[in-house]
């Protein structure tokens, strides 16, 4: 009560520093600097806390950030000239007359990702040895110059559109080929050239995938990316698309691995989207150890409060897992026997799709232009575990309750995994309950956040009980967009959800308790 007492008390200090940070940015922290001055340094944390967590919620994902994350799992393709030398990065000197596959199949592939469960394909239509996929007036190093003679990227543009998922373009910026890279604007002009082409030819493109690779060493070219150029060409072009990687829309998760952060955050500095940086950490030679680094510790904690404090201008820009199916993100005999396991895609999935990041997969078509027998196998068989591990979900039968809950906002709004209805308590923690109409074996809970709301929620437990006695199985950090909470195969008749902290108070748009798919 002492607080409330004092002159300077926390609400009255609150509502001034509120005032303040709805003009937002210097008069914000100013307002600060002077609530700093006035009262003692624990009250200080608390009014600082919850001033920063309003100010927080209100970085809300765009539109196409939106259905991009909706999407969850989607396939790389690697394929170019490299297939047919099998070398990972080519020198731009190949020659298009290697390009030779005998049984492309593009609707082999859509159908063999659509057996995942994957909702689009991202097509290197041009890596860095410059080799374009398409039929392109820019450069005649291209595949209509090879023995395979016809536009590729048409062929599989039209499949994917026929079999129902979207199509995404890998354009590399570095490129080895073009006599043009490294002289500045007259790069910049044929690299447009080959934007335009590739996003008014061949129908919707979800995705436009930037790399940050380049190995020019110390006497190599240096090319001045006019990447503002690029993406005002790509929002004019195709303005539901997201840029990636040296891109605004969606971030590089760091690494190659299928690492992934145990706390991953959609709020972060805007500084995290600079091109520049993000391209002098990626890869600059081409090396087996780089795929199998793990994110730099430096970079593990992108958006705790404690991190985001001091920021003066904060972004919406979620994560994105790129890993290969194979140890190589082209195909290459001597990695026939090396397909993921599927334990290993699974634990990916639970840790990238469940943990607020997209998963991009790549799968690398073979010599012959198809995918190889191992990867199609191993891409059904982790569409079956998928789609069991997710049929049975028992919230609905089940018995819901809360400690509290805002008018319009109840607890049996989780039922329903849309955006329209959620739930949301009348404090920054919650006690939800879950009473299962008769004692299963669960295999996973789901956790979504409505993140048209931001994202909130800090930390969280999951316990579970059998007649009565709870018992902690699960202790979390953050949600998201979606959070999978493995329960393998635990025996219970109720579940209970801990929300230990968020910002300013939780928004859940959907709680799904599945049975095990083995039960
Ligand atoms: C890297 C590239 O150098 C690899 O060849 C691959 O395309 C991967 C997705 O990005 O940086």
């Amino acid at each position: 009560m002492k607080k409330r007492s004092h002159p300077y008390s926390l609400l009255h200090l609150l509502s001034e520093y509120q005032a303040a940070a709805a003009g937002r940015g210097v008069q914000a922290s100013l307002a600060l600097r002077t609530i700093r001055t006035q009262i003692p340094d624990s009250e200080y944390t608390e009014v600082k806390c919850m001033g920063l967590d309003n100010e927080l919620i209100r970085i809300i994902p765009s539109e196409r950030q939106l259905k991009f994350q909706q999407l969850e799992f989607y396939a790389f393709i690697h394929f170019t000239v490299n297939t047919f030398t099998d070398r990972e990065w080519g020198d731009g000197t190949e020659s298009p007359a290697v390009f030779a596959p005998r049984a492309l199949n593009a609707e082999q592939w859509v159908k063999a990702v659509r057996s995942a469960g994957m909702k689009g394909m991202i097509l290197t239509c041009k890596h860095h040895d410059g080799f374009c996929l398409w039929d392109t007036h820019l450069t005649r190093h291209n595949v209509m110059h090879s023995p395979y003679g016809k536009d590729l990227v048409r062929e599989v543009a039209d499949a994917c559109r026929e079999g129902g998922i979207k199509f995404g373009v890998y354009l590399s910026p570095w490129d080895r080929n073009c006599p043009l890279y490294g002289s500045g604007q007259a790069y910049d002009d044929f690299f447009v050239g080959q934007l335009t082409e590739l996003l008014t030819n061949y129908g919707d493109v979800f995705s436009v995938w930037f790399d940050g690779a380049c190995g020019e060493g110390q006497n190599g070219k240096k090319q001045y990316y006019d990447w503002d150029r690029y993406y005002a060409v790509i929002r004019s072009l195709q303005p539901d698309a997201c840029i990636s990687v040296c891109g605004p829309d969606i971030r590089w998760c760091g690494n190659e691995a299928g690492h992934t952060r145990s706390a991953e955050w959609s709020v972060v500095p805007e500084r995290a989207r600079d091109s520049e940086i993000i391209a002098g950490k990626s890869q600059h030679e081409d090396s087996e150890e780089f795929r199998q680094r793990r994110v730099d510790a430096r970079d593990s904690d992108l958006g705790s409060r404690q991190v985001l404090a001091d920021e003066k201008k904060l972004i919406w820009y979620p994560a994105e897992v790129n890993t290969s199916i194979r140890p190589g993100w082209f195909w290459h005999e001597s990695e026939n026997d090396k397909v993921r396991s599927l334990e290993e895609l699974v634990d990916i999935y639970i840790r990238s799709v469940g943990g607020n990041c997209t998963f991009l997969l790549n799968i690398p078509p073979t010599a012959d232009g198809l995918l190889h027998t191992n990867d199609v196998r191993r891409l059904a068989e982790l569409g079956e575990y998928l789609q069991a591990a997710f049929e049975d979900n028992l919230v609905p039968g089940a018995e819901l309750s809360c400690e509290s809950q805002r008018s319009g906002c109840g607890i049996e709004n989780v039922t329903v995994d849309s955006y329209e209805s959620w739930y949301m308590p009348t404090s920054s923690n919650a006690d939800i309950m879950i009473k299962l109409k008769q004692k299963t074996k669960a295999g996973y809970v789901v956790i979504k956040e409505n993140i048209r709301m931001s994202q909130r929620i800090e930390s969280f437990a999951v316990d579970v009980s059998v007649n009565g006695c709870f018992r902690e199985v699960y202790r979390g950090t953050t949600v998201g967009y979606k959070r999978i909470v493995p329960l393998d195969g635990v025996e219970t008749d109720c579940v209970r959800i801990r929300i230990t902290d968020s910002r300013v108070a939780p928004s859940v748009s959907f709680i799904g308790v599945y049975a095990a798919a083995d039960r």
